[in-house]
């Protein structure tokens, strides 16, 4: 960083200690350098400093009582952090790592990520430190119900729509459109990922891990490569996770481990993917149970050993941070050469810049990852237009918007000569439509 480093340090100085935040805005900056030279005009308009400041953060406390009558309180959050191409959008996480510093970090990143979708969408993020694991039926609904009697007043169909994320699947989208509507007395499309029978859209659910693989197939192909016969790591069995590992297989690719926060399970038959669902899915157990199903495969009990297994594309689909340098190292070591950033944010800077420095094909989670909301966007389509397309309909224009992101991404590491790198290409493309609207709209 050399223009922008004054920049940086004031970030810094302000948000001292939001790991996190500042660690995506150091990397966005870093690939914006050789904007400013183009661009000095974005410097006078102060873009880089709006950037970097959340449009609103609001924080909230939400009270609930859980199963044993006890009082339980927890802390919200929605970040809204541009609405300059579009209304607030981006998911809710809970989770009890969620903090301010994640949530920014989140929505920083919500609002490049959306850019490159080519839809009418800002970026926001939202969640709380609660903890959905263990947790009864009736205790999410009222979690939920509790933590919308707040968020209510701040959403809405064309303010801020917010979705899904970790821990924040349909049922709690279900539980929180509820109350919304409640509150609100409006039925419109306040929330993307709602089940179908009430204004969902079909492939919302499979639309993030199918998404990633679209993006990957593409990325793949162009650099003589395919998910056909390839081994496949896959961390995570979540949402992100379980789609994206269909995907593959329908792809000809062979998944032969997936992880939870406990551990990993590795099935070198190729993971039994109905297995996985009815534990993580319908009983929401550990994915240790795996192996009461599959006494062959081989149980890991820590998830980083993951990385470890030897693949040749390996997707990083459970939370940020996952993969650091060492596991950069090891994958390389053991012939891994694709990397598709499924979650946001999983790999670490260090690790990064190893795959980039040992020429592993390296998808960015901004661009990877984007069919998530890309899809929340048809949804929203769907909503106003009071109609439902059909699951093909929404597959193929979700499969043209992630080969779209990946072209025009490519097409702009091309012109700032960096040819092949990904996340310079997506940085920049997704703040130039930023920018580009962000001047537009005046000084605001
Ligand atoms: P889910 O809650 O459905 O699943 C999260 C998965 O990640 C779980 O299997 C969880 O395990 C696992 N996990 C969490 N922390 C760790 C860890 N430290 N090590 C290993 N596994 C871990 O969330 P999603 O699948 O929706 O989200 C996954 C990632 O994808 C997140 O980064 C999210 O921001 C991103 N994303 C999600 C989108 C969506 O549409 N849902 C869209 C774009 C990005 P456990 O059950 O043990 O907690
Ligand atoms: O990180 C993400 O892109 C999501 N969790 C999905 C956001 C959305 O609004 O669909």
């Amino acid at each position: 960083m050399d223009i922008l480093k004054p920049l940086y340090e004031r970030v810094v100085e302000k948000n001292m200690h939001e790991v996190e935040y500042l660690q995506a805005v150091s990397e966005v900056l870093d690939s914006l350098e050789c904007v400013v030279r183009k661009h000095p005009e974005f410097i006078e308009q102060g873009v880089f400093e709006r950037l970097v400041e959340p449009e609103r953060q609001i924080m909230f406390r939400v009270t609930w009582v859980d199963d044993q009558g006890r009082v339980q309180v927890n802390r919200g959050y929605r970040i809204q952090h541009s609405s300059v191409i579009g209304p607030y959008k981006g998911g809710i996480r809970f989770h009890p790592s969620v903090n301010l510093s994640i949530m920014k970090c989140l929505a920083f990143e919500q609002t490049l990520k959306n850019a490159l979708t080519g839809l009418h969408l800002g970026g926001g993020k939202g969640g709380s430190d609660f903890d959905p694991k263990g947790k009864s039926d009736g205790e999410i609904m009222r979690f939920c119900q509790s933590f919308m009697t707040e968020l209510y007043r701040h959403i809405g169909s064309e303010t801020d729509i917010p979705a899904g994320d970790i821990g924040v699947g349909m049922r709690e989208i279900g539980y929180m459109y509820g109350t919304y509507k409640k509150l609100t007395n409006e039925v419109n499309g306040a929330f993307t990922g709602k089940g179908l029978s009430y204004g969902g859209s079909l492939v919302r659910k499979e639309a993030t891990g199918y998404g990633l693989c679209y993006f990957m197939e593409e990325y793949l192909n162009n650099n003589g490569l395919s998910f056909t016969d390839s081994r496949v790591v896959i961390s995570g069995s979540g949402n992100v996770a379980i789609h994206a590992a269909e995907k593959v297989i329908s792809l000809g690719g062979r998944v032969v481990a997936l992880s939870d926060s406990n551990g990993v399970i590795r099935d070198e038959k190729g993971i039994d993917l109905d297995v996985i669902k009815e534990i993580k899915l319908v009983k929401r157990e550990r994915i240790k149970a795996y192996l009461n199903y599959h006494q062959e495969a081989t149980y890991y009990d820590y998830p980083k050993a993951i990385w470890s297994i030897p693949c040749d594309i390996a997707l990083p689909c459970a939370t940020q941070n996952e993969l650091d340098l060492d596991d950069a190292i090891n994958l390389v070591k053991n012939g891994c050469k694709a990397i598709g950033e499924g979650a946001n944010m999983p790999s670490t800077r260090e690790a990064i810049h190893y795959f980039l420095d040992n020429k592993v094909l390296f998808a960015p989670a901004k661009a990877a990852n984007a069919g998530g909301v890309a899809c929340g966007g048809l949804e929203m389509t769907q909503n106003s237009m009071r109609l439902n397309w059909s699951f093909n309909e929404v597959d193929h224009k979700l499969k043209e918007i992630m080969i779209n992101i990946y072209r025009n991404i490519t097409e702009c590491s091309k012109e700032f000569d960096e040819e092949g790198n990904l996340v310079l290409g997506a940085n920049i493309y997704g703040f130039l439509k930023v920018a580009d609207a962000m001047v537009a709209q005046g000084i605001i």
